[in-house]
């Protein structure tokens, strides 16, 4: 892509509205722009980096066993009554009325939805278990939104729901989702930890919340020090129920808890090993049994012809909130630093001098032969100052800078930055290539 020809109004100085550094780059390097309070518009380059979180949550979650659907953001006031929770939800929930004067509501979840959609197909226990995700946007309209996409009113969710014969099953599959999620987080760049958490309206009594710990965060935390250690990718067998289980059980072994679920002896136990901090939380998952398959009269035949109301559970992740955390954990003075998996190109190809034809035709050429080689780039061709450039692809934190100017190119060479370390070499045009292109 030629920035000439981009749309990607950055801004020099920090804008009032944001209070924290993500809310504040976001703006600054040109990824989303409210439109009313807590309502974002995804601008060119932060739609590509939601993209990429989007791909790596819809990776983990096929690996895992989930299947995809989509769900509408619109759904029926009746279906909430259902289950009872049409006014149990209060306001934040957006209600709506159509031309016809049928009530409606802009989703803040599905577990009603989906639930109805499973009754409907589901007749034996051959139709399980099975594990069910959309990525679809919802609506909560919060009392206070607030850190920009943080906490928004409509905000992008990943949200799976478990259908199991039995409670045994139903713990396999809430171990999928755990598993899965730590390995979302960690293509990130991320340390989630899951934390024992309360269930609030979605109910049920087993429930994790994974949390980046990070001072804006507006969880209050507590955690053994053993959780300090760099996150790691696991390679697992999601088939394997024992397997998993430990996997699970060597995560929860270590205290980790939010403020609601303090548990005073583990604190103890922990001693000087106790930490508090603050964190965002990326995901919540939980184990809520019956709850909607006994409400919504949810059954399918067993193995052995008895009726059979499913084990359920939901699973969510805040897609847009991780860009935030994201930032948070992975930024300086300058601007954003983008994990490679995230991040909206691969490379910033500076052209020094705009005016130069030697310069142009380097650059030029350099452009085509990453593309070539599939790598993405974003092409400052503008006939700008180089310290405006430099400061621009500072900000948008893209891994990789090729910079082209006069005095390397009379030798041959172009200027290659990493922008997480800072440390710059003078290579070849052609190694310039080879070294950003390798995985
Ligand atoms: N139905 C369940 C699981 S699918 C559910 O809705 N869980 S939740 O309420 O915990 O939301 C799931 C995730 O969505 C949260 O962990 C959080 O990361 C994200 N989220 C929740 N509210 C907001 C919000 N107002 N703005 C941005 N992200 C949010």
């Amino acid at each position: 892509m030629r920035l000439s020809r981009y749309f990607l109004p950055v801004m020099k100085e920090s804008p009032a509205e944001a209070q924290i550094v993500s809310h504040k780059l976001m703006l600054r390097a040109g990824l989303v722009r409210q439109q009313a309070a807590g309502i974002y518009a995804w601008l060119p380059l932060g739609t590509r980096v939601l993209k990429k979180i989007e791909q790596i949550v819809r990776e983990e979650q096929d690996r895992a066993g989930a299947i995809e659907l989509l769900m509408p953001t619109l759904q029926s006031a009746d279906l909430w009554r259902e289950s009872g929770r049409y006014d149990a939800y209060g306001p934040e929930m957006l209600r709506i009325t159509d031309r016809h004067d049928r009530e409606m509501l802009y989703g803040p979840t599905n577990e009603e939805m989906v639930t109805a959609i499973f009754r409907d197909a589901a007749r034996s226990y051959r139709d399980l278990p099975r594990i069910l995700y959309h990525i679809q946007w919802k609506f909560r309209d919060e009392t206070r939104p607030r850190f920009g996409v943080m906490r928004g009113r409509e905000f992008l969710m990943k949200d799976a729901y478990s259908f199991d014969l039995d409670e045994a099953g139903a713990r396999h599959s809430y171990n999928r989702m755990f598993v899965a999620y730590l390995n979302t987080f960690a293509r990130m760049g991320l340390r989630a930890i899951p934390m024992q958490a309360d269930t609030g309206p979605i109910g049920g009594d087993l429930s994790h919340e994974f949390i980046v710990l990070a001072p804006t965060g507006e969880s209050d935390v507590f955690y053994h020090k053993n959780w300090e250690q760099p996150a790691e990718l696991r390679s697992v067998d999601f088939e394997d129920v024992a397997g998993l289980q430990a996997i699970v059980g060597g995560y929860t072994k270590d205290y980790a808890a939010t403020d609601e679920k303090r548990d005073e002896a583990a604190e103890a136990a922990a001693s000087d090993d106790l930490r508090q901090s603050r964190g965002v939380e990326v995901g919540h998952i939980f184990y809520f049994g019956k709850k909607y398959s006994a409400a919504m009269g949810v059954k399918v035949q067993g193995p052995d012809g008895s009726e059979v109301v499913p084990e359920m559970g939901s699973y969510g992740i805040g897609v847009s909130r991780l860009m935030g955390a994201i930032i948070e954990a992975s930024h300086d003075d300058k601007g954003i630093i983008w994990p490679d998996s995230v991040a909206p190109f691969q490379v910033g190809l500076i052209n020094m001098r705009a005016d130069d034809a030697a310069c142009k035709a380097a650059s030029d050429d350099l452009y085509a032969k990453l593309q070539a080689a599939g790598v993405e780039v974003l092409y400052d061709d503008r006939d700008e100052r180089g310290g405006a450039k430099f400061a621009t692809m500072d900000l948008i934190g893209l891994p990789w800078q090729i910079v082209v100017g006069p005095k390397g190119l009379a030798n041959g060479i172009v200027e290659l930055k990493r922008r997480a370390t800072d440390e710059r070499v003078e290579v070849s045009p052609e190694d310039a290539v080879a070294k950003v292109s390798a995985k």
